[in-house]
């Protein structure tokens, strides 16, 4: 982690649970809003205007929090106003840092290695574990945001100028609807998957694997009848819960041992995840292969960096 603007110890070794071995989530520190006239949002300081060719989005392909953005970004027709870096598919000593490989963009404003350099230069006595996604803003060389939820939102809205202004995954009208299931499916599901895979105790583990299937089973049931999470169009629930049941089959149901039943036993939600991936521009979004390489890169459950050859299946067979 960073301690006061400088990397300390090996990123695989910091332990992040607590007494009880349950799993920490680090808390995102950098909250400025974009709006459409630059006025202040629901946080942070004003002064942060929606331009094209201002931002930058730093993101990692395994990671479902960076990945809800990158979604956004493609579907609002943001990829011509924001530009993208894309981290290495690994965890390095370092945490996630930037090389050439195939699907990786290295950093084009300061050309850092890894991504607690960002961290360090936005904030030079920053302490605490840097996370992606990072929204950075060139004009005031700084982080905007490092909260993918915060990310979706400004998304949504911010850059409705430059981008695809049909498009809102939160319609005034079911706003309370999806911040309510928004609740329910981080902790069974978005952060459930991680506090079953980064569990350092046995009770806490069952615990968490217990919750994420309740949540699963609670979606597989409520998807009976109806293609989307709240009824037959795709609100901002469906692109949160997308992000971590395209990794389910592939590392949290083996890395993580979320091991109970594998997602392609749950006929409503496999065809449902495939219905979110068939939606255009989704597809480029994701990638099995930094998917798989950079989970099966956490030595502390995978100390061989050992890569399984499944699952060769993924989506069910068409109907
Ligand atoms: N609250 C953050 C969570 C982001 C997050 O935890 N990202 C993970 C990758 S999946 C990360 O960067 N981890 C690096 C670390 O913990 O050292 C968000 O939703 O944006």
């Amino acid at each position: 982690m960073l301690v006061d603007g400088k990397w300390e110890g090996d990123w695989q070794q910091r332990s992040r649970t607590d007494q009880t071995g349950r799993f920490i989530r680090e808390t995102s520190t950098f909250r400025h809003w974009i709006t459409s006239d630059g006025s202040a949002g629901p946080s942070g300081d004003a002064g942060f205007k929606a331009e094209p060719g201002r931002y930058h989005l730093y993101v990692a392909l395994n990671c479902p929090w960076a990945c809800r953005a990158l979604i956004y970004r493609k579907l609002k027709k943001l990829d011509p106003v924001i530009s993208l870096s894309i981290t290495a598919p690994e965890f390095t000593d370092q945490g996630y840092g930037f090389r050439e490989f195939e699907g990786s963009i290295t950093d084009p404003i300061h050309n850092v290695r890894y991504v607690h350099e960002l961290y360090a230069h936005a904030d030079p006595k920053f302490t605490g574990r840097p996370t992606v996604p990072v929204l950075w803003d060139k004009q005031n060389d700084t982080i905007v945001n490092n909260e993918s939820g915060d990310i979706i939102r400004m998304f949504n809205f911010a850059f409705d100028a430059f981008g695809d202004a049909e498009i809102d995954y939160y319609p005034a009208e079911l706003r309370s609807e999806i911040d309510a299931l928004n609740d329910r499916v981080y902790e069974g599901l978005n952060n459930g998957v991680y506090r079953a895979g980064l569990a350092s105790s046995q009770a806490s583990h069952e615990q968490a694997v217990r919750e994420v299937f309740e949540c699963l089973d609670e979606l597989e049931e409520r998807l009976e009848g109806q293609s989307y999470l709240l009824g037959e169009r795709i609100t901002e629930t469906d692109w949160r819960v997308f992000v971590t049941l395209i990794r389910f089959d592939i590392a949290y149901h083996g890395l993580f041992k979320c091991n109970v039943k594998h997602l392609l036993d749950y006929p409503n939600l496999s065809r449902y995840l495939k219905r979110l991936y068939d939606v255009p521009g989704v597809a480029e979004t994701v990638d099995f292969d930094h998917i798989k390489r950079t989970y099966y890169s956490i030595r502390k459950l995978n100390p061989d960096g050992i890569m399984p050859l499944g699952p060769l299946k993924i989506f069910p067979d068409a109907d």
